[in-house]
Parts: C-alpha cells; structure tokens; sequence
C-alpha cells in the first residue's frame, strides 16, 4: 500500500494556485492508483510498463506547458513542474519518458517546426498514440555535443542521414526521434526521424543498474532517406537542442524533489516505527539528524524550484539558474536517498521499499540532461564570464 505524505515544512501550498493543487493532487493520485503498484516488478525486470502511457497522457503530463489547440495541457511552468514532481515521487525512469516525450520532443517540434509538422504531430504525441525520443549524445560526444558527427547531405529532393546516437531514453519504441545532425555547412539541424524508415534501427541497451523501468537505447541510421519536409525549419545550431534541454532540466529540478520527498517520508515512517533498544530509533540523536538535514535539504529545495517556476512563467529563467537548481535538487535527493537507505537497515535493501530503486536511478539523473560536473561549470561560466570546459 502507497502511504506516501508529502512534506510540506514551509506551507509551500500557501504560495500554490487552485489550478497547481488541482494539477498535483491528479497526478499523486495517479502515481498511488497506477505506478505504485507495478513499478516495484517492472524495474526489477527491467521492463517499460508500456501501461502506464495512457495515464500519463491523461494526468496532462505529456505536454503540460503545451497550447491545448495542439493537444497540450496549456498549463503554466509551476503545473508541469509539479507534475514532474509528482510521477519522480513514483520512479525517476517513468518521469524520464514524460520529460522526454514533452520538453524534447514536442517542444522543439512546438517551437522550431513548421505549422504541418505541429498539426501532424503534436495531437498524438500528446494524447499517447505517439511516444517520441530525443538524440544527442553520441558514442564520443556526450558532455561535448558540439563535436557530434551524426549528419545529413543534401541530395535534392531529400536528405541522407548516417551516423549513430547512443543512451537514447524511450529509443527501442518510440514512434518518432527527433534527431540532431550536422549538415555539409557543419550547422546542426533538427530532423524527424520516423520508425519504419529504411536504414533506422534502434537496438536497446541492457544491463543497466539504473532506470530500469526505463527503455535505453542506440539510434543508428545507414543512409536513411529523409523527406525535406522533416527538418525542424524554424531553429538550428547548437542553441536549438539547448533550448529543449533548458526546459527538460527544469522539469527534472522539480522532479528530485519527489523522489527526495519518498526517501525521506519512508524513513521517517520507518524510523518512528522501528524499534531497537527497547525505543523507536526515531529517538535516537543519530537518526533524528539525518532526518532533520533531509526536511531542511528538501524545504529549500522547494522554495529555490518554486522561485525558478515563477521566474520561468514570467520568461526570466536563464540556462545557469536552470542548471544551478537542476544540480543542487539531484545531489540533493540523490544524498537523501543514500541516507535514508541506511535508517532502513537491512530492510533498505529490498524492493519492499523504494529507496534503493529511487538511489539507483538517481545515478542516472544525476548524468543525464548535462552531468554534476558540467552545470557546476555552467555556474563557474556564468559568474566569471569564462568557459572552463574547452
Ligand atoms: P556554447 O558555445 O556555449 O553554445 C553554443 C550555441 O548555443 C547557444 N546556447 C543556447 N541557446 C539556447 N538555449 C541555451 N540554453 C543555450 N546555451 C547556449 C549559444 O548562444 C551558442 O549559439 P550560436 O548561435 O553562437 O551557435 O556551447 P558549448 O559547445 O561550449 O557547450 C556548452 C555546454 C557544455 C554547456 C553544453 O554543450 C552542454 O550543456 N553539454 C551537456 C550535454 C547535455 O546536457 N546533454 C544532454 C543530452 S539529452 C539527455 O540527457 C536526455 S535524458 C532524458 C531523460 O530520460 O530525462
Ligand atoms: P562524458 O561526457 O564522457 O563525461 C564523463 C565524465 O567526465 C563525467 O563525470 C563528466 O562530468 C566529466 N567531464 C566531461 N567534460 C568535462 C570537462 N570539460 N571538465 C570536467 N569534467 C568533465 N542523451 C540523449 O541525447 N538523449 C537521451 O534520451 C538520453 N537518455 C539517457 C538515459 C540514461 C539512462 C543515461 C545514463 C544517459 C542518457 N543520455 C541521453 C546521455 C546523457 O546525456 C550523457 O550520458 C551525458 O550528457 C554525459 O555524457 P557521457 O556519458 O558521454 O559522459
């Protein structure tokens, strides 16, 4: 049973529309009627629970910030961060395919397509029928995606695409990529790549530790014959993949909170209950510190999220704050959840509870959409004027 209470140590209701609460409540609900139950054995078998796309469609969360004339939600920044909260609260690899399927697929088809494109995609991606993916990294640029070589020539009536993209979220079944290639000019575009295309194959990727319930994969394209008409015509450069990953960053920064949220409100329940010593071990000093530090990380955590939320509403949030909230909210949970793990005990171990699948995901979170290392450059970059990555 899902005894999940969210901590709310600062009344960070109080700062929440009717509309945000309305948004949240569906979506904690959901995740208790829905993930919950299945999410335990899908990660343990390492299986996408491929039943969960409806719902997710339904809660609003594929493409919460989207107009509803395209089949988005039309929901503002706070929503769909609370949404991403939400599903993280329930496995990070479910919100993954959320994150994936809004800020990287149908962003950049919202923003920087065409009007055909926009009519012709987003509706179904929004609704579930379609489940896309996004391809950047490639075998030898990952933080460097600059230097990718993945490209496409000219060839009159169309385009040819080759090259190979690795660590693809949602990659061995999505429906639609959207793919960055360079082109003879070295600029690089956004193509749509569908499934079903001579020469695209998306073998998946095993053996992962981490997100399992999430399907990895590789995107390979052998001379794939591309329409002219499915190059992202509205944005190019490198700016263009950045812009999405701007938006999907912050999704995740609200999104550590939730998995943060259920290591810590399962130790604590267990702390209180738990007896040794002939007394809780919530009683004990040792205990009640990690607890206390995991409510404090937590609380500002939020207020730092909630603050980024509205500065995004209002069209202020910039790349490094992003970054900064993305960084500090994933080591943060990332912390709780190794700690909270150890007031389980031996019991922290076990898939009874989800502590150590929250831990093992967040290895990823913490990698993925730009790596520790990076946005604490991001940072460095932004308050000295001086890029230390090259
Ligand atoms: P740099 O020279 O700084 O910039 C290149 C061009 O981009 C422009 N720009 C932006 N435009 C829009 N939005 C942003 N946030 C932008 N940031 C930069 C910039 O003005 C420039 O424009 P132009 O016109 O002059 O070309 O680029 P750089 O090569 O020095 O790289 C900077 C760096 C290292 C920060 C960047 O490469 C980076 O962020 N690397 C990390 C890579 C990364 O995050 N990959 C993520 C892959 S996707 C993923 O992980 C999905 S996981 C999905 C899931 O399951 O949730
Ligand atoms: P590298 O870039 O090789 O980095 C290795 C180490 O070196 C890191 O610790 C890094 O911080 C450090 N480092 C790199 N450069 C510097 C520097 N200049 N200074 C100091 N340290 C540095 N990508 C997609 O495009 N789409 C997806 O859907 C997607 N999903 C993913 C799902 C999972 C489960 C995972 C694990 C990854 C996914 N990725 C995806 C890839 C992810 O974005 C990359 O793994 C990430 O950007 C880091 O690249 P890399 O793994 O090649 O590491």
């Amino acid at each position: 049973q899902d005894l999940f209470q969210a901590p709310d140590y600062y009344h960070m209701d109080d700062l929440l529309s009717e509309e945000h609460i309305l948004v949240r409540d569906a979506a904690r609900e959901w995740v208790k009627k829905a993930v919950s139950p299945i999410i335990e054995e899908a990660a343990q078998q390492a299986k996408f629970p491929t039943s969960i796309i409806t719902g997710l469609a339904e809660i609003g969360a594929f493409g919460p910030y989207i107009p509803e004339e395209y089949g988005g939600a039309g929901l503002d920044q706070i929503s769909y961060g609370l949404i991403m909260q939400e599903i993280e609260r329930g496995d990070s690899g479910v919100r993954s395919t959320a994150s994936v399927q809004s800020s990287l697929v149908m962003y950049p088809i919202y923003n920087y397509g065409s009007e055909a494109q926009k009519q012709k995609y987003l509706p179904k991606l929004a609704n579930g029928e379609f489940v896309g993916c996004f391809g950047l990294t490639e075998p030898d640029y990952g933080s460097n995606p600059a230097g990718m070589v993945t490209n496409i020539k000219d060839k009159g009536d169309h385009f040819l695409l080759n090259g190979a993209k690795m660590w693809i979220s949602n990659a061995p079944f999505a429906d639609i990529a959207i793919v960055w290639a360079k082109n003879e000019e070295g600029r690089i575009k956004g193509v749509i790549v569908e499934r079903g295309m001579e020469g695209f194959s998306t073998p998946e990727t095993h053996n992962k530790w981490s997100l399992r319930a999430s399907a990895t994969g590789e995107l390979i394209f052998e001379n794939v014959k591309i329409p002219k008409e499915n190059i992202l015509p509205n944005k190019d450069g490198l700016g263009a993949p950045l812009g999405c990953l701007d938006s999907a960053r912050y999704g995740i920064a609200w999104g550590a909170i939730g998995a943060a949220m259920d290591c810590y409100d399962t130790a604590l329940r267990y702390a209180k209950q738990r007896i040794q010593f002939d007394k809780p071990i919530a009683g004990t000093q040792l205990q009640q510190k990690k607890l206390a530090e995991m409510i404090t990380e937590i609380t500002k955590a939020q207020l730092l999220t909630w603050r980024l939320g509205v500065l995004k509403n209002e069209g202020r949030a910039t790349t490094a704050q992003i970054s900064m909230a993305k960084r500090n909210n994933v080591d943060m949970a990332l912390k709780i959840a190794r700690e909270a793990r150890q007031v389980l005990g031996a019991m922290g171990i076990t898939g009874e509870y989800a502590i150590m699948r929250h831990m093992m995901n967040l290895e990823s979170v913490i990698t993925y959409e730009g790596t520790h290392d990076i946005h604490l450059l991001i940072t460095g970059m932004d308050i000295t004027g001086i890029p230390a990555f090259k």
